[in-house]
């Protein structure tokens, strides 16, 4: 065996005996084993080369037809008692769900190569990073797994020296929807994922490692694993906030992570530190300070043109792989919204293009790409500190209700905001797209625990430190009455954070309201943009009647949770209801 961690070299002998591949490579996540990695896919059809002079080092994956998303009906929290993993998850038995998993693992790997790959989540010298090793069968895996996670010779060296890491085991199998499941064993800290291999089913150290267990592993450490993107704002006096936002999946938030300020902000720099995870540790200055787990991004590409994010589009052109696009007949990538003025040749599946049939690329169509290929990459995300955070922004996509943004009165009202969020499905899970759902921190496909434990963890940080960030809550996403968009979004999101900004800093002045604080709509600077001033007022405005009934739905939601909700949110909440009826009244 290749290592000196004993654990290690044990569970890699026991999966091979289960699954019995015919050979065994330990990753050392070296270019030379990428390239090795993408030549043999080529050769295989699994990846094909893209226009090697627009988009140089891209390939396109095409994947099975029927696997294209994260599958939250089959993906499963396996403590041993079901309360822990609560009604926000599905639950399985340990024991059954190991001996269901370990006969559909059995054999598995016959005639292919089990990769094992110890991977880092976090920069490599940093205390809040936290290890893990995937064993797979899919050279498509190890190759995203280059590119979204520190992978290899220097990981598995963390891992001896610290002898702890996340189990993470994944085979693609044979790609059956009925034969696929994604476990996760949160007080064993081990995965096991068998017949995908979508991104949040398959690239182990993600969703599964990043989020689901490192939720549970957060709660029992006293620290926090979200789903967040991480953003600097570098101001025109050269001080720089930096601010985590958790939206759901596909709500823009690699987008809204590299940001291009519009003219009217253009003394002020945007930086990226992370597009999607966020693991925030408390630390003795009272400040909640951040890591990127991750080393690269897993966007969604249609959508995405010069115009709307040229940060996102240049970040494309070269070293991506890109899953379910379109191609042209000069071999580019293409996919809806592109705007080059080419048309598309192939669709997502590889046939002739035809509108009748759908659209070229699929709606989940994504890209993987090196985080330092994003033209405002901030240095920052290798600090082994982190950086600390000035606010923490909460959203979703609502048509209606949620105004463009407002302010939580206090941390604990603001961990109600978070635990309130609402949002309308996307394409990045199976089924439900377009539903409204209640998504509490954009948690719900991704929290290894119960909700009501995980609320009662957040609002514990508001007893530890009077120097916690403000929480706001946004939506950019809001329509008129011929369901338009009421607000640009993109790079204008910016006029947005920039009122953040100066709330952080006691800048400006807001409205006390019963939800929160929202801004005087000549706060927001519409210079440049076509919003009117009633457009504003629309978007800045508290609907009464509407709020009551959703402050009811919310503690309708509530008490899904019972008795492990904790009585801290049901009185914030009541108090809400409370200041919106007498202000009715
Ligand atoms: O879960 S993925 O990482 O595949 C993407 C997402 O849904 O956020
Ligand atoms: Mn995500």
């Amino acid at each position: 065996m290749t290592t000196k961690n004993d654990a290690l070299a044990d569970w890699v002998e026991e999966v091979a005996a289960l699954t019995k591949p015919d050979k065994i490579v330990w990753c050392d996540g070296s270019d030379a084993e990428y390239n090795a990695m993408i030549d043999q896919m080529l050769e295989s059809g699994t990846l094909m080369r893209l226009n090697e002079e627009t988009h140089p080092n891209c390939y396109l994956h095409r994947s099975d037809p029927s696997d294209v998303a994260r599958v939250e009906h089959l993906t499963f929290v396996c403590s041993k008692s079901e309360e822990d993993a609560g009604p926000n998850n599905h639950w399985m038995d340990p024991v059954e769900a190991h001996a269901k998993l370990d006969t559909l693992f059995d054999g598995c790997m016959q005639g292919r190569t089990m990769y094992v790959i110890p991977y880092c989540m976090g920069p490599i010298d940093s205390p809040l990073s936290r290890n893990g090793v995937e064993i797979t069968d899919s050279p498509y895996v190890v190759a995203n797994m280059k590119i979204m996670a520190r992978i290899g010779t220097p990981a598995l060296e963390r891992i001896e020296r610290e002898g702890t890491f996340v189990r993470g085991l994944h085979s693609t199998g044979d790609l059956d929807p009925e034969k696929r499941f994604i476990m996760h064993f949160p007080e064993e800290l081990y995965i096991k994922s068998i017949g995908s291999g979508y991104g949040g089913n398959a690239l182990l150290g993600k969703k599964c490692h990043a989020l689901r267990i490192a939720s549970w592993q957060a709660r029992t450490e006293g620290w926090l694993a979200e789903h967040m993107l991480i953003v600097g704002l570098e101001s025109p006096q050269g001080e720089t906030h930096y601010v985590a936002c958790a939206f759901p999946s596909a709500c823009g938030k690699t987008n809204l992570a590299m940001l291009i300020p519009p003219e009217q902000y253009k003394d002020w720099k945007v930086t990226t530190v992370g597009d999607d995870i966020c693991w925030l540790h408390l630390r003795e200055d009272g400040r909640l300070w951040a890591i990127n787990p991750e080393s690269g991004y897993f966007g969604v590409v249609p959508g995405t043109n010069e115009w709307s994010n040229k940060n996102a589009y240049d970040t494309l052109k070269s070293d991506a792989i890109f899953t379910n696009v379109g191609v042209t007949a000069g071999n580019e990538p293409w996919w809806e919204e592109k705007d080059d003025g080419k048309e598309p040749a192939l669709d997502w599946k590889g046939n002739a293009y035809d509108p009748e049939v759908g659209p070229a690329a699929h709606p989940n169509s994504r890209f993987t790409v090196p985080a330092k290929n994003n033209p405002v990459y901030s240095r920052m995300s290798e600090h082994p500190d982190g950086v600390p955070i000035s606010a923490l922004v909460f959203g979703g996509r609502r048509k209606e209700l949620a105004p463009l943004v407002y302010e939580a009165k206090d941390w604990t009202h603001g961990v109600l905001v978070g635990a309130s969020c609402a949002s309308e499905m996307t394409a990045a899970a199976i089924g439900g797209a377009g539903q409204i759902r209640r998504d509490p921190m954009a948690m719900k496909p991704f929290c290894g625990y119960n909700f009501g434990d995980y609320f009662a963890h957040w609002l514990s940080f508001g007893s530890k430190s009077d120097k916690l960030p403000k929480i706001f809550h946004v939506n950019w996403f809001r329509r008129d009455k011929d369901g338009k968009f009421m607000w640009p979004g993109f790079g204008e999101n910016m006029r947005v954070l920039a009122w953040v900004v100066d709330r952080c800093e006691g800048k400006v002045e807001a409205r006390e309201t019963p939800i929160g604080f929202l801004p005087n709509p000549e706060d927001i600077n519409t210079d440049g943009i076509d919003v009117s001033m009633e457009t504003m007022q629309e978007l800045l405005s508290v609907d009464l009647a509407k709020w009551e009934q959703e402050a009811s739905d919310i503690n309708k939601y509530f008490a899904e949770f019972g008795e492990r909700m904790p009585e801290t949110m049901l009185s914030e909440l009541s108090k809400i209801s409370s200041a919106l009826q007498s202000k009715a009244a």
